[in-house]
């Protein structure tokens, strides 16, 4: 399960966010940390859930994290030993929520926030750097000579940090990202901007020039409306002309960000959806499902979601020939609907 961290400058709306995501089910306490987990809406695995009628439906889960507040304070206590961004450095990716609407009369300045929450990211991992390379450099001094080569990174990655470059810009060797990813550095995680806007407004705002993917919701709006009863909610969302419900926005904006896909498996017993990356094979999917499909992996039987709908059941799809047999390295996509063959 991936974990999402949201952060922003106070009052930005992050902890109205967080309870949007928990579809009205996240404790109301404002200035709490909170963590929460939520079922994927996922239309797939509900329309096969309805044709397999199994005993068991299963959707991909993602945990979300409410954090305190960012605002000036973090390099002053992560010195103090205190880290402000600790309940989110261990998440995959960070939603930066931005405040885009009139706040007690005063104007938005999105543009302005949002730079400062990237600079607040950039000194956190500054101190984070630094720290390192000091034990580090102490322990070349001392003749530890295995320790060159992050020192090398270590002083790349400062440089970096000291001309307000998020890590995320840098171009890092496989070997040098695990090195990096131990650190948890708060600049090197794929971020998603969300604008939160004012109910009125209108329209969508423009990502932020190559530096993230953007998205704008209305979240004090959408926190009215997952508090009414869910049969309601579409039909005042149309009312109101908005497409997209906030918590699936925000979740296809987070599986995109870090090039996630699904995968389904259907039956008797269970129809469910599973993660994984793009660009991911057959086998690793197997594996994704138990280990032992993996090791004696033989073949993948294969139709996209739609088909099988269409079809009726796998059956049906297998006398009309739509089944397709796969070795483990075909490349899976989103929507596939596998069975593993292997030997036990
Ligand atoms: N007009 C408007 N007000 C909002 C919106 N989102 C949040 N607010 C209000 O802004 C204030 C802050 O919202 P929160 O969700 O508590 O913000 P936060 O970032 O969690 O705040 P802290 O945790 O205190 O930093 C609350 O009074 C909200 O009702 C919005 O989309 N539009
Ligand atoms: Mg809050």
């Amino acid at each position: 399960m991936k974990r999402v961290g949201i952060l922003g400058l106070p009052q930005s709306g992050k902890t109205t966010l967080f309870q949007i995501l928990m579809q009205g089910a996240g404790s109301a306490s404002p200035s709490r940390e909170q963590v929460g987990v939520v079922r994927v809406p996922d239309e797939r695995v509900d329309r096969l859930s309805a044709l397999y009628q199994p005993k068991k439906t299963t959707h991909t889960q993602i945990q979300f994290v409410d954090s305190a507040a960012a605002g000036g304070v973090s390099a002053r206590s992560a010195a103090k030993g205190a880290d402000l961004f600790g309940s989110v450095r261990s998440c995959d990716c960070l939603v930066l929520i931005v405040r885009d609407f009139t706040l007690a009369g005063e104007a938005p300045h999105a543009a302005r926030d949002l730079d400062a929450l990237e600079a607040e990211l950039i000194l956190n991992d500054l101190a984070i750097v630094e720290n390192r390379l000091e034990k580090v450099a102490k322990e070349l001094r001392i003749g530890r000579k295995q320790n060159e080569a992050e020192h090398r990174l270590l002083e790349r990655c400062k440089r970096m940090l000291e001309a307000e470059q998020p890590l995320s810009g840098g171009t890092f060797l496989p070997e040098e990202m695990r090195t990096l990813r131990g650190f948890q550095l708060l600049s090197l995680k794929p971020r998603l901007v969300v604008y939160n806007q004012d109910d009125a407004s209108s329209g969508a705002r423009a990502a932020p020039s190559g530096r993230a993917m953007a998205v704008a919701l209305k979240a004090h709006l959408e926190r009215e409306i997952v508090s009414l009863p869910p049969a309601e909610r579409e039909t005042f969302r149309r009312e109101l002309g908005i497409e997209d419900d906030g918590l699936s926005l925000v979740i296809r904006a987070c599986y995109e960000l870090l090039g996630l896909i699904s995968f389904l498996t259907v039956g008797p017993d269970e129809v469910r959806a599973w993660e994984i990356r793009r660009g991911e094979k057959a086998v690793e999917a197997a594996g994704e499902i138990h280990s032992d499909l993996a090791k004696g992996f033989i073949r993948a039987e294969v139709i996209e979601w739609e088909r099988l709908i269409e079809a009726g059941g796998h059956a049906k799809a297998r006398e009309k020939g739509w089944l397709r047999l796969e070795g483990r390295d075909y490349e899976v996509c989103d929507g596939d609907c596998l069975e593993i063959r292997f030997n036990k």
